[in-house]
């Protein structure tokens, strides 16, 4: 490995969100810059006519490089299967574009990913999360009936749908490659499938605060989810649920200077 190879490229799903992006790029970027490794931010963006684009562009150079990538297909999922399947990263996950998972258990998911975990699943449902929320009622009691939904598919995590995941490369190739759901549910997929491989997922509490500006409706994307999961159940109905395969546990190269670089542009294809 080249000592710029990069350890940990976060990927950040993003649609409109010329609003939401400029704060979220900034705390983000100082987040990994504390990391001390060579990290990186990949914007996927599907066609957003806001100006989220140029955000990304105009970000000033700095020790975290920001790149840029397109989407053909319209969703969050295909978005950051884009951006996973584009990563050479030694570790590859994502966050959504209003952060609104504090960026401050970084440091314990790249750590945990070291130590030989396969996947780090950012929960709400965690005992120790903090989770300041003020989605409607309705929200509400649909995340709890989505959750008893998704038992049947993920076993071996409490939530699935708190955008904050990260995987080693390898893992999360082979769960992000077969995607077929690009829609919010297809975190639930991807677990899935991680878990049928043989992936071992480590739970992590987080600081999650409810930013306004969701694009998730529950009328509109609600009862899609949950017919997403449906088949989602379906398509995987026959593969088992792999044991945890004991893994080598690889040492980051101690002492890595992060890159210098300036915002790195993707081609508009
Ligand atoms: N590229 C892309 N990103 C999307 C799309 N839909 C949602 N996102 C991103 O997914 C993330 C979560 O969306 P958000 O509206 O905050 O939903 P919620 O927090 O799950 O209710 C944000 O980064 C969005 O920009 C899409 O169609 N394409
Ligand atoms: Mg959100």
């Amino acid at each position: 490995m080249s000592s710029d190879a990069v350890v940990l490229d976060v990927v950040v799903p993003a649609y409109n969100e010329a609003l939401r992006l400029p704060d979220t790029l900034i705390l983000l970027r100082a987040a990994l810059a504390d990391l001390g490794v060579p990290c990186r931010v990949t914007v996927v963006d599907n066609a957003s006519t806001d100006g989220t684009a140029e955000v990304v562009t105009g970000a000033p150079s700095g020790p975290v490089p920001v790149r840029l990538l397109w989407c053909a297909e319209p969703g969050k999922g295909f978005a950051v299967r884009t951006g996973v399947l584009a990563s050479d990263a030694r570790y590859v996950g994502f966050c959504d574009a209003d952060l609104a998972t504090a960026p401050d258990t970084l440091g314990q998911v790249l750590s945990l990913l070291v130590e030989g975990a396969d996947a780090v699943v950012g929960s709400r449902a965690h005992p120790e999360s903090v989770v300041q929320e003020r989605h409607s009622l309705l929200r509400r009691w649909g995340a709890v009936a989505f959750r008893g939904a998704v038992r049947q598919v993920v076993r071996g995590v409490g939530e699935t749908q708190c955008g904050f995941k990260f995987f080693r490369n390898d893992v999360a190739r082979r769960s992000f490659a077969p995607l077929r759901c690009g829609g919010f549910a297809f975190d639930v997929e991807v677990l899935g499938r991680a878990e049928r491989t043989g992936a071992r997922l480590v739970e992590i509490p987080v600081n999650w605060v409810d930013v306004p500006g969701s694009r998730f409706s529950p009328a509109r994307h609600g009862w899609q989810s949950f017919v997403d999961v449906a088949k989602i159940s379906w398509r995987l109905r026959r593969v088992e649920v792999a044991p945890a395969m004991p893994l080598p546990v690889v040492a980051l190269p101690v002492g890595t200077d992060v890159t210098g670089g300036a915002a790195t542009v993707g081609l508009r294809p």
